[in-house]
């Protein structure tokens, strides 16, 4: 099963990319595709799209086009809900101890990671960073 990671713009500027990967690769998650990106406001803007009335939007574009940041396409049993578990609540002060977003977030919007929320999302996701070509034979 694959889901979507991105190691956020904060990680990455702190150079946490490799703590970050190193985790969850222990965990037993295999990179299938990976790819360093700035993200253009209006892709910021359609990533997030279903954010768009919330009043930390324009925020959040800003900080996800504020430097690069990773997209990760993850294999793994069970990944969409794993991955979830792996990186901790949104609010890094609210996360368990031993999460990603516990050991590597700044703050409820600079959280280090993102993590697509269920397997509909997931190849949503997938499709936004990388081309189907790319991917051809990943999704079995
Ligand atoms: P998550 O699924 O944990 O990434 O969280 P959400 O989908 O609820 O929110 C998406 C992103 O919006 C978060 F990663 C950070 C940002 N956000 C804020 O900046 N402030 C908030 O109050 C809620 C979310």
């Amino acid at each position: 099963m694959l889901t979507l990671a991105i190691i956020k713009p904060d990680a990455v500027s702190r150079a946490k990319m490799g703590a970050v990967l190193a985790h969850l690769e222990r965990d037993g998650f295999v990179v299938r595709a990976a790819r360093l990106v700035r993200l253009t406001r209006p892709e910021a803007e359609a990533f997030y799209a279903v954010h768009r009335e919330r009043p930390f939007f324009k925020s959040l574009v800003a900080f996800m086009t504020s430097g690069p940041c990773l997209p990760l396409v993850l294999e793994r049993e069970q990944a969409v809900s794993r991955l979830r578990e792996v990186i901790g609540a949104t609010e890094p002060a609210e996360a368990a101890p031993g999460t990603v977003r516990k050991l590597y977030a700044e703050s409820k919007e600079r959280n280090a990671i993102h993590a697509s929320d269920s397997p509909e999302n997931a190849q949503r996701e997938v499709g936004f960073f990388f081309p189907k070509a790319e991917l051809e034979g990943l999704w079995g």
